[in-house]
């Protein structure tokens, strides 16, 4: 199984990504939390990405994308992964059909979690009280979302047109939302 999973900040990546990869056997993979590590661990790939999530902004593709086909190549991944919060842009989408066509391997799915910028915004502001995550303000949400809107909706647009993408509903309990995502993707 070789899953992407998109949504705008908040939508519950993360937290899908986590009990997908349990149900299918495939690890999850996000560049989110592979940025956070690196800043935390003062690496200069953490340096270099930390100026753009301070601010809502993606790390520019040449960082991003070298740090995933990195990771696509080890091998863990042979039989299948679940990519969280990437590709993030159209330029990331084909060069991710790049690497993955080095493979002979391609995409099985394209799951899309939907839910309205109100919602998504409540819960992050609620994460920055429990986690204190320096991006999950007010102003920096605000930029992620219109990041989202801007540079991330025509991913799923370019994956409906490749007959891949599947859209949740991410609004619900977490156990109701992981359901839907199971009955939709089904076995594959
Ligand atoms: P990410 O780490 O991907 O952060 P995110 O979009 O906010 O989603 P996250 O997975 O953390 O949150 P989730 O929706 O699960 O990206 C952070 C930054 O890294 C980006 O802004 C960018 O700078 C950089 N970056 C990452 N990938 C990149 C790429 N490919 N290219 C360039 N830059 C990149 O959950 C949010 C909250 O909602 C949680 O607190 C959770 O508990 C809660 N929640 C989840 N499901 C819920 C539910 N059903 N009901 C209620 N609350 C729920």
């Amino acid at each position: 199984m070789r899953l992407v999973l998109v949504g705008p900040p908040g939508s519950g990546k993360g937290t899908q990504a986590a009990r997908l990869a349990d149900t299918y056997g495939v690890p999850a993979i996000s560049t989110g939390d592979i940025f956070r590590a690196n800043v935390k661990g003062e690496t200069a790939l953490g340096r270099k990405a930390q100026e753009y999530m301070s601010q809502g902004a993606l790390v520019p593709d040449e960082v991003t994308n070298a740090m995933v086909r990195d990771r696509l190549e080890q091998d863990d991944v042979a039989l299948g992964f679940l990519l969280d919060g990437y590709p993030r842009n159209p330029e990331q989408a084909v060069d991710l059909e790049g690497m993955l066509a080095d493979h002979g391997a391609a995409l099985d799915a394209v799951v899309e979690l939907t839910a309205d910028s109100d919602e998504v915004t409540r819960r992050l502001l609620k994460r920055a009280e429990i986690e204190g995550r320096a991006d999950d303000n007010e102003d920096v949400i605000r930029k992620r979302l219109s990041v989202y809107e801007e540079s991330t909706s025509p991913v799923t647009a370019y994956y409906d047109g490749q007959g891949l993408l599947v859209k949740v509903d991410a609004i619900g309990e977490v156990d109701v939302v992981t359901q839907r995502l199971v009955d939709a993707l089904g076995v594959r």
